[in-house]
């Protein structure tokens, strides 16, 4: 049995964090376990609230885990400060996860804030360097590097920037791109990059995560990053297409009929 951690917030609409990225990794036949770093009190008209999860209650149920189950791939989606960041790169490195998915999450797709200035700083000095890829949008990359990050030039320039941070593989997301919508993956010397048509007139909600609990599902079942990715665009750019609103806000992607 594969089996894919995600160390991430719960969302209760289901759309994003823990409860996508578990429907995510059975849709790819992965065991998924979860450890949940914080708790968001949200419809899909955004966020009302986020809470930590206390930093010895995050740190107890990564290490009761760990101590007794072996994980092929992580991946880490809401972590809210640096205390929690600090404490989830100390055991990413005690329980040697080498395959390791970083989506680093800034801000919810929203605009409720989530990580500060000083967090963005120990996130980029630990666990950016621990990763063997990293998942950012635009506006992550640019809060990763402090540039203009808007073009598909610019991107490459980011992706070059922080792949010198240290992880192996940067994909940087231009699903936010004025034009065509093109992922740029970044590694081992290259660059790939990934085009979908572009889906019209959804605001979704949950297409990072989903994203990124894809690859490292990939991971967990022996696939390499770029055909890890691969994969994971083609899953996403399905469940973006059959979208649907559940509620009042945003499109959840769906999970049930791809
Ligand atoms: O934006 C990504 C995201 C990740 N994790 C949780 C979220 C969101 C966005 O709302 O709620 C728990």
């Amino acid at each position: 049995m594969n089996v894919a951690l995600t160390i991430a917030g719960s969302d209760p609409t289901g759309g994003a964090g823990i409860q996508a990225d578990l429907r995510t990794f059975a849709k790819f036949n992965v065991h998924g376990a979860a450890v949940i770093a914080s708790l968001t009190i949200q419809s899909t008209l955004g966020i009302q609230a986020v809470v930590k999860i206390p930093p010895d209650l995050l740190r107890k149920q990564i290490t009761t885990l760990l101590e007794d189950m072996t994980v092929d791939a992580v991946k880490t989606g809401m972590l809210v400060d640096g205390e929690s960041i600090e404490i989830v790169s100390e055991l990413l490195k005690k329980y040697r996860l080498i395959r390791y998915v970083l989506d680093p999450i800034v801000r919810s797709s929203t605009g409720y804030p989530i990580l500060k200035k000083d967090d963005v700083e120990l996130l980029k000095k630990t666990l950016l360097p621990q990763a063997l890829l990293v998942t950012p949008n635009l506006k992550e990359a640019e809060a990763l590097t402090g540039m203009s990050v808007q073009t598909e030039k610019e991107m490459e320039r980011a992706a070059l920037e922080i792949q010198a941070m240290g992880p192996q593989y940067v994909l940087i997301k231009g699903g936010h791109l004025k034009g065509s919508a093109v992922d740029l993956l970044f590694g081992e010397g290259e660059i790939r990059p990934f085009r979908k048509p572009r889906v019209q007139a959804k605001r979704l909600h949950g297409a990072g995560c989903i994203l990124s609990a894809a690859i490292t599902a990939g991971l967990a079942a022996g696939s390499g990053v770029e055909r890890a990715v691969e994969k994971a665009k083609g899953f996403v750019h399905r469940a973006i297409r059959t979208a649907a609103m559940p509620g009042h806000g945003r499109h959840l992607l769906n999970l049930t009929s791809n």
